[in-house]
């Protein structure tokens, strides 16, 4: 690279923040920012990036604290010495299902920003409702219970659509939206994801939804690559199915598709060249596999307010616990997504009662839990002779398995098969470390055994390597419980800036899209350029293959554990 050479811009529009990360053409990292919803925002009094309504369950988070955050960011970016002439495309990752519904006026006031004015001041008259329903919104039972039913049932669903019903799909949400409030529907012009908001905003005009993003709305038939004519129908409800057509507009297939020049209001206000190219943006999700050149059988787990697991397949096997997704970048491969809502948030909870319990000043500091974490044997199991102690912890009602806020303990004898509750842990709080993190990743070690394959000779099928990402991969304690759990044969690695994937990710697509050749996948252009010694580092070592059958009888448990605790909601022992 020469200091006059192309720069790439990703965004990542996340629950608690927007990044803004920039990258030369060989990928390196030369640029960050950040603006943090509940530290930086002013005027919108959010509590980690979202606003709740525990009536309804509705989390929803305002639109304009993001147009302030942007107007802010790009200052920042600047302030880090980012020379804007230089940035020749722009990505975006935007968590994925939240909605942005756009009045009729939005179209004339993208085209007419005038840069002396910021984006917050200019375009928080444009949206039909002033609200983004999040991913962690719970409010839409109903919908849901509608849309499995109407395939059939919810495995024609999740084969139409690549998942069931969830409350944060977009479908489910728009119908609801639809209901409660029939005439901001009325007025809603446009509809884009939070991804398209980002491209919508960079390139003055509405920007399509990308071909991997649309499939986390429950409306779009993925092996028939066009929206599901029977689902849009129940969403669009009394004003029709061309009416939600076109407020949803058409989604290109090629998800490295430039869709236009940079608008003329941030060449005037920040300095970009008239020339820089807007790229579709996606979810937070596809954004993350594309932070790196992800072969099959490697698994990401995302760290973040939520827990991710992320493989790339090429075989398309949906099922009602999992999702697929439409890669965003290679046709015929798919991304294999979990989803939890209790991840980070419910880590913290343990780790603020070890420090609380041994008076820790400083309450964020996860050195004692790191402590009990390790010190503790798998299982809290200290010999053969006593039982394994399994445990789910669930400070937000969960959606896998489909549990309500709750913390639950069980002994679990792998000789007998006999599974008996507790109240709670023989040392509370100090072995929940150990027994939280075990729970998460064996969660996940339950849901991919199927999709995972034998990576070695003589080696039973687990990930070849676990990359780990999000805020949850600096702490190297968890590194090495997740690869005690879910194997690793070449162990678990860490992204250099892989608290930053998904931005990463965006800037990357970005790459690819303008400098591909004709036909080079993205994993093509992205393995090349890629600096295996540079980019990552080994934190833990994966597959141990005693450990790893130790817990291999744990899963039967674990299953058993699930099972039990659905069955007691399903009789409505849980409130
Ligand atoms: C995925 C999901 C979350 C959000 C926010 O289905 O809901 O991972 O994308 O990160």
């Amino acid at each position: 690279m020469t200091s006059s050479g192309p720069l790439y811009l990703g965004f990542d529009l996340s629950t608690q923040q927007l990044k803004g990360l920039v990258v030369d053409d060989s990928l390196k990292k030369v640029h960050e920012a950040k603006f943090d919803f509940d530290a930086d925002s002013k005027g919108f009094n959010v509590n980690k990036g979202v606003l709740v309504n525990e009536a309804e369950h509705e989390v929803f988070a305002p639109v304009a604290m993001w147009l302030q955050a942007m107007d802010t960011l790009l200052a920042r970016l600047k302030d880090d010495g980012l020379d804007f002439q230089r940035v020749k495309g722009i990505s975006g990752s935007g968590m994925q299902h939240g909605s942005v519904f756009w009045n009729a006026d939005a179209e004339q006031l993208l085209a007419q920003l005038d840069p002396e004015k910021t984006l917050q001041s200019q375009l928080d008259r444009a949206f039909a409702h002033p609200f983004s329903p999040n991913w962690q919104d719970a409010s839409t039972q109903k919908e849901c219970d509608e849309f499995d039913a109407i395939l059939g049932d919810e495995h024609q669903l999740a084969n139409v659509t690549g998942s069931k019903a969830h409350h944060r799909f977009t479908g489910p949400q728009i119908l609801r939206f639809q209901r409660k409030y029939p005439d901001k529907y009325i007025k809603t012009h446009r509809i884009t994801l939070v991804s398209s908001w980002i491209a919508t905003i960079f390139l003055g005009k509405f920007a399509p939804f990308d071909i991997s993003d649309v499939c986390g709305m429950n409306l779009w038939d993925i092996k028939a690559g066009n929206w599901n004519e029977k689902l849009l129908e129940l969403a669009a409800g009394p004003s029709g199915v061309e009416a939600l057509k076109q407020k949803l507009g058409h989604v290109p297939e090629d998800g490295g598709i430039h869709l236009g020049n940079i608008s003329k209001y941030f060449v005037r206000r920040h300095g970009f060249s008239e020339d820089c190219t807007i790229i579709a943006s996606t979810g937070d999700n596809p954004s993350t596999i594309l932070a790196l050149p992800l072969r099959s059988n490697d698994a990401i787990v995302s760290l973040g307010t939520s827990t991710t697991f992320l493989m790339s397949t090429s075989e398309y096997r949906p099922d009602p616990a999992t999702h697929f997704f439409n890669s965003p970048t290679t046709p015929g491969l798919y991304m294999f997504m979990l989803c939890y809502k209790n991840g980070g948030l419910a880590r913290e909870k343990v780790r603020n009662a070890i420090n609380s319990k041994a008076s820790v000043s400083d309450t964020t500091s996860w050195t004692e839990f790191d402590k009990y974490l390790l010190s503790t044997p798998p299982l809290a199991q200290y010999d053969r002779s006593k039982p394994m102690q399994l445990g789910l912890y669930f400070p937000r009602p969960e959606i896998i398995p489909n549990l309500p806020i709750g913390e639950w303990h069980f002994e679990y004898d792998p000789e007998s098969g006999n599974l008996t509750p507790t109240e709670k842990v023989p040392q509370s709080p100090e072995q929940d470390a150990r027994i939280i993190v075990e729970s998460q990743f064996l969660s996940l070690r339950l849901r991919s055994r199927d999709l995972v394959s034998s990576p070695a000779q003589n080696l039973p099928p687990q990930p070849r390597r676990v990359y780990m990402v999000g805020g949850g991969s600096r702490n190297k304690a968890i590194a090495k419980v997740a690869g005690e759990v879910l194997g690793g044969s070449e162990g678990v690695f860490k992204l250099d800036v892989g608290e930053n994937a998904c931005a990463l990710g965006a800037a990357y697509k970005a790459v690819w899209a303008m400098e591909r050749a004709e036909g080079e996948t993205f994993e093509e252009l992205i393995g090349n350029r890629w600096r295996e010694e540079e980019f990552v580092e080994k934190i833990a070592d994966g597959y141990n293959p005693e450990v790893w059958e130790k817990y291999g009888r744990a899963l039967k448990g674990f299953e058993m554990m699930e099972l039990r605790l659905l069955e007691d909601k399903k009789q409505g022992k849980m409130d």
